[in-house]
């Protein structure tokens, strides 16, 4: 049986039936959501590692990235603060494709991201493997614009957005978790939309 994506999350009666708690939809709008300055960075320059408890930490240019497999992403994201965008096409570099060059070691259970900004924020391993996060370019066809991360950020889109690090530039495993920006200011660590955890003991 072949389940169509148009069909999945059909509003019934004005609400869709794929919108986490506490979230609506936020339509063809797409909020603009930094802490810091929004960084000029120039592709050629921006490189992208892996490093902490792998056997080899990894480097690689923009166009090395570009040059591994592609994979995309399609469906929704959430932020905290209640908005969720839905239908939404991305594309980059599966994460599993850079942990696996890599090389993971058995004790890493988690991950800091980290971006040219100084940004950072934590995610359990698990949450980064198994084709559910990806190293993204481009968005609805287009390149990451500067304000939405460009010219790469993470992508978690199961868990809150937050944890999808524009601009971002290192990911780091270890053996420890080890809280991020947001995660020190009370939000939480792992930040499951579907459990609603939104801040620290939710
Ligand atoms: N470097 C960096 N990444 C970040 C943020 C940030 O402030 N700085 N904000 C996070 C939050 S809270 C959200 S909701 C999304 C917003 O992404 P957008 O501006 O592309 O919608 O980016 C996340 N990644
Ligand atoms: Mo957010």
């Amino acid at each position: 049986m072949t389940v169509s994506r148009g069909f999945a999350g059909r509003r019934r009666g004005g609400q869709r039936t794929d919108l986490p708690p506490g979230q609506y939809d936020e339509g063809d709008g797409w909020p603009v959501l930094t802490a810091e300055v929004a960084p000029r960075l120039d592709p050629q320059s921006w490189s992208m590692g892996v490093d902490g408890l792998v056997d080899t930490p990894r480097t690689w240019t923009w166009d090395e990235m570009h040059a591994l497999p592609q994979s995309d992403y399609d469906g929704p994201i959430h932020c905290v603060t209640t908005w969720s965008k839905f239908g939404m096409h991305w594309s980059g570099v599966s994460v599993d494709v850079l942990l696996d060059a890599a090389g993971v070691k058995k004790e890493a259970k988690f991950v800091l991201a980290t971006s040219t900004t100084g940004y950072t924020t934590n995610l359990p391993l698990e949450h980064l493997r198994g084709g559910q996060a990806w190293v993204a370019w481009e968005a609805d066809g287009k390149p990451l614009t500067r304000e939405h991360g460009g010219p790469v950020r993470l992508l978690v889109p199961h868990l809150y957005f937050w944890k999808s690090a524009k601009w971002v530039t290192q990911l780091t495993l270890l053996d420890h978790d080890v809280q991020g920006f947001w995660e020190r200011n009370g939000y939480h660590d792992l930040g499951d939309p579907w459990r609603e955890q939104r801040y620290q003991g939710d």
